[in-house]
């Protein structure tokens, strides 16, 4: 389902929706929220580069042992982490020995406004966590289960490149749909599409004028 110019999808700056604006139901749960994320963007990046000067990028462990292929750093009181000893939220990072930087306002806003979009009205992350591919960096399909409560929706802010997502199901087994997200791209999971298997295919070679060679996306939780 397509609604376009709904009052639902909100221009960040003017709070008046924009032309073009639209709410698309990818699944049950899963919507996307085109360009909704277009007229904050650069601000987005700037902040992105401030943050990282914070909490560097850095390429986590799995509990395998394998580096990721992408970067990661996150914002917000919890932050995202995998070492040998397995996935978590921790409040300190690991790198820093400090506690995370703080969610900018403006990460603040874009995430509750495209929640409230979405239907999930009242949504407060308490984590964001930073992504960062450069081509042919990927991430294989999984769940998102370390957060306490699945009621709460993800939402997904994505910037720069292009990247193919990959949107199972229930069972990592299911065949996944190819859905291609583009810069400034929202996309709000919740509800049955919360524990959905996902990912990302091998991000192709480009040049974005806000990001040069890189994709990076917002991931905002409630993981506390
Ligand atoms: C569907 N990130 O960080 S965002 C992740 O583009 C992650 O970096 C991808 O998957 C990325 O865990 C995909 C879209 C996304 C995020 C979380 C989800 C889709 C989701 C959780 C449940 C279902
Ligand atoms: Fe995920």
């Amino acid at each position: 389902m397509i609604r376009r110019g709904d009052a639902a999808s909100g221009d960040l700056l003017s709070g008046l929706p924009h032309a073009g604006a639209a709410v698309e139901t990818l699944a049950d749960g899963a919507m996307v929220l085109r360009r909704f994320a277009e007229p904050a963007a650069e601000e987005l990046v700037k902040a992105i580069h401030r943050l990282a000067a914070a909490a560097p990028f850095r390429h986590m462990v799995t509990p395998g042992g394998h580096a990721m292929s992408l970067a990661t750093t996150n914002c917000g009181r919890l932050g995202w982490v995998t070492d040998r000893a397995g996935y978590r939220y921790e409040q300190i990072d690991p790198l820093t020995r400090r506690p995370w930087p703080s969610l900018p306002d403006v990460f603040h806003r874009l995430a509750t406004r495209a929640a409230a979009a979405g239907g999930f009205a009242g949504f407060e992350p308490d984590a964001c966590l930073i992504n960062r591919y450069e081509p042919g960096a990927r991430l294989s399909m999984h769940q998102d289960r370390n957060e306490r409560d699945f009621g709460a929706p993800i939402v997904s802010v994505s910037l720069g490149l292009p990247a193919v997502f990959l949107f199972g199901g229930a069972r990592r087994a299911d065949r996944p749909r190819r859905v291609r997200l583009e810069s400034g791209d929202v996309v709000v999971w919740g509800g049955p599409a919360r524990l959905a298997f996902h990912g990302i295919e091998p991000l192709a070679d480009g040049h974005h004028p806000l990001t040069g060679h890189h994709r990076i996306n917002l991931t905002f939780r409630k993981a506390g």
